[in-house]
């Protein structure tokens, strides 16, 4: 068979919005207003820069929340110059964007083949009796709690190749919402050789016994918790059947986290200086995209006492973006949040005749003392056994190194309790 390309993108969220951000500077939220929609003429572009035989959109087209009309054109009219250009369509819906959360009149192009709510085929090169079958399904209405594999295998064909378009959480624990789920048994199963997913939001591949299924995660970032790159999947299928898949990033604005311990500074200047070195080297990793990013301090130190303080944090984020908000492209810090501890000198509080000196020479003899750990195991197996408690716990009980971190943890949750942020070291 010839070579057939495509590009597999899913969970547009066209026109959803930037959630969480305030008082943003209007030339960054028309930015990221529109950065659902770049991104979707990103995926535009390359189908055409790429010439693929079709487009396969695995479902969330937009955000439910708004069932934006303005999204609902946009995307047919994406659709539209991919018409123009002689490329196909194949077009899934998932929860966000069921068939009845779409407006009537809204008309997809001749091009696309837009799948209804019972399983069905079509050429991904229409009229060319090798072109591999596309399957797919969409959700009629937003929930859809069954599997829907057993669907797929009643109609499927033999000695064809088969893709398949699909919304689904595949495997129980991915942190999505359980709609069409299924098991990766269910894929392995039938005799698809690429799995077209959406609806995990960060990109994954899953290796099958005979093909491959793909997450290519949303296209564009649109909260703290959807960092990195964000694109689509171009995929070959060779003459000899062989899949090749490669990820491609369409994102316009991209989410970063920036992650400080404060024990590695004495002063504020070499700090700062840090978190300037961190943005760029994030900038960097962007790729020339706009950013959007966190920063969150953790450790133990001096600046402590600073950067507990709320006003500071405020006026470090202020600070950031006067210099780096301005700039094209933009570097946005959303915020600056803080779980610092106290520095402690531990040397002078071990010499202490009192408690606390006690305390730490008492971790500092038990710290690979087989006596007391084995103690120590001994109380946590009760934990560890304990009916109720277990199943939030590992299944086996912690040793070696492990054991050594729980009790550096333990000493410093203890130190915490005893000095508290009044320390008086003299
Ligand atoms: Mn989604």
């Amino acid at each position: 068979m010839p070579t057939y390309r495509f590009v597999h993108a899913a969970d547009l969220h066209l026109d959803s919005p930037f959630k969480g951000l305030k008082r943003v500077a209007p030339r960054i939220a028309e930015v990221l207003r529109k950065s659902t929609f770049d991104a979707f003429d990103a995926v535009i572009d390359l189908c055409i820069i790429e010439e693929v035989d079709a487009l396969l959109v695995a479902g969330d087209v937009f955000d439910s929340a708004d069932r934006s009309l303005a999204a609902q054109l946009r995307f047919v009219d994406g659709l539209r110059k991919l018409e123009t250009a002689g490329i196909q369509s194949f077009v899934c819906h998932g929860n966000h964007d069921p068939l009845d959360a779409w407006q009537s009149q809204v008309s997809f192009p001749d091009s696309c083949y837009r799948f209804g709510s019972t399983v069905t085929s079509s050429e991904l090169r229409p009229g060319d009796p090798k072109s591999p079958l596309v399957y797919g399904y969409s959700y009629p209405t937003r929930e859809v709690r069954e599997n829907v594999i057993p669907e797929f295998e009643k109609v499927i064909q033999a000695g064809r190749f088969s893709i398949g378009l699909l919304h689904a959480n595949v495997g129980a624990d991915t942190g999505h919402e359980s709609y069409a789920p299924c098991t990766l048994e269910d894929l392995n199963r039938l005799p698809i050789r690429y799995w077209a997913l959406g609806h995990v939001h960060t990109r994954q591949e899953i290796n099958l016994t005979n093909g491959l299924a793909v997450y290519p995660g949303n296209t564009q970032g649109r909260h703290a918790n959807e960092t990195g790159e964000r694109g689509v999947y171009l995929v070959t299928i060779s003459e000899n059947g062989e899949i090749g898949g490669s990820f491609r990033p369409v994102d316009i604005v991209r989410w970063d986290q920036i992650d400080l311990d404060i024990a590695d500074f004495d002063g504020i200047d070499s700090f700062e200086r840090e978190i300037d070195r961190q943005i760029d080297a994030a900038l960097e990793r962007s790729d020339g995209r706009n950013l959007v990013y966190r920063v969150h301090l953790s450790g133990r130190g001096p600046l402590h006492s600073l950067v507990k303080q709320e006003e500071y944090l405020g006026e470090l984020a202020t600070m950031l973006n006067d210099d780096r908000s301005g700039r094209d492209p933009f570097a946005y810090c959303d915020r600056v949040s803080a779980n610092t501890r106290q520095e402690i000198n531990r040397e002078d509080l071990l010499e202490r005749e009192d408690f606390t000196g006690d305390l730490l020479r008492f971790f500092d003899d038990s710290r690979g003392n087989e006596g007391v750990t084995r103690e120590l195991q001994e109380s946590l197996n009760q934990l560890y056994q304990h009916r109720r408690l277990r199943k939030f716990i590992s299944n086996r009980l912690p040793q070696g190194d492990e054991l050594a971190a729980l009790m550096d943890e333990a000493e410093s949750l203890c130190l915490d309790l005893l000095i508290g942020e009044g320390i008086d070291e003299n």
